[in-house]
């Protein structure tokens, strides 16, 4: 049986400010030609695509105090906080395509805020090859997109920690991160200090994808508001080579598809990020056109379940 879903509102990031390279700028245009939109209204939804919002260029300057682009990646991500704080208000689900991955910063505030005024609790599923949990003191290069769930969890810039008001937005007991197999030596210490839950590759090299699903899922109720933060990245380069930081060894694309499969099943999908989508480095359209095949997953598509 096909599953209801709230409507959907897509929305554009196009910057790469948090980004080491150029073209992350670049991923709502390359989400949409791969028919981003069309797919999910082929199963059934009512999507509506709200266009980009604005910010700053990308002024492609150096670290000042372990930042780049500090000042542009506040404004790009004050701007996610109104889109998907606008789209939450409506009961609609946002779902933000990046755009480098600092603007989660942004998108995962206003969810956590609209889970506070609405007595949900929110689960954060963050599926990256990164722990992304760096701060300016220990960054390798000063790239915001290596920080956000750092920031999100209070460790960082008050510009940033206190985006959408509270801070922190959430903490690291919310979190599952799936995929990971690239960590910074001190990125580790703070990880392990903060006991974030992370499913690595050697674990679900160890007892497969489905024990891990099934683990990062545990204890989700109907009061559960689900934000999946899809950093292309996590899966593997050989499929999925149109990314800026990309790190051998990722999840494979049966992998990704039961991923996304299990997700659908728990039907608490709440709010969705496309991040890190890179057309300069991609293969044609290639890793825009498999987000789109994986999302599709994500909202129920099944080989033998009837739509
Ligand atoms: N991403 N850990 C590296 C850094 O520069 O902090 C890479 C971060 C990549 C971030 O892919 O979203
Ligand atoms: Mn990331
Ligand atoms: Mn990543
Ligand atoms: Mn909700």
């Amino acid at each position: 049986m096909r599953r209801q879903y709230p409507a959907v509102s897509i929305f554009g990031v196009p910057t790469d400010v948090g980004a080491g390279r150029r073209g992350a700028s670049m991923g709502p245009e390359a989400l949409r030609v791969a028919g981003l939109a069309e797919a999910l209204a082929a199963r059934g939804i009512d999507v509506a695509d709200r266009g980009n919002v604005k910010g700053p260029r990308n002024p492609w300057s150096g670290p000042v105090d372990g930042y780049r682009h500090l000042e542009e990646v506040v404004a790009w991500n004050r701007a996610v906080l109104e889109a998907s704080t606008a789209e939450l208000r409506q009961g609609r689900m946002p779902v933000m395509l990046g755009g480098d991955h600092c603007l989660a910063i942004g998108s995962i505030a206003a969810v956590a805020n609209h889970c506070r005024e609405s007595g949900k609790t929110l689960r954060i599923l963050w599926l990256d090859a990164h722990t992304d949990f760096n701060t300016h003191a220990i960054t390798p290069s000063g790239n915001v997109h290596g920080m956000p769930v750092a920031c999100l969890c209070g460790i960082g810039p008050s510009v940033l920690t206190e985006l959408g008001g509270t801070s922190p937005a959430i903490t690291p007991a919310q979190v599952r991160q799936i995929g990971i197999r690239s960590v910074d030596q001190e990125e580790k210490r703070m990880v392990h200090e903060h006991g974030l839950d992370i499913y690595d590759m050697r674990y679900i090299d160890e007892v497969g994808m489905k024990r891990v699903v099934e683990e990062a899922l545990h204890g989700l109720d109907d009061d559960t508001h689900l934000h999946v933060s899809f950093d292309v990245d996590v899966l593997d380069p050989s499929i999925a080579p149109g990314t800026g930081t990309p790190v051998p060894g990722g999840i494979n694309y049966r992998e990704a598809q039961l991923v996304m499969e299990m997700i659908a099943d728990t039907g608490r999908l709440g709010s969705l990020d496309i991040v890190e989508v890179n057309t300069a480095l991609d293969t044609g359209n290639a890793t825009a056109e498999l987000a789109v095949d994986l999302v599709e997953s994500l909202f129920g598509k099944s080989t033998l379940m009837r739509d």
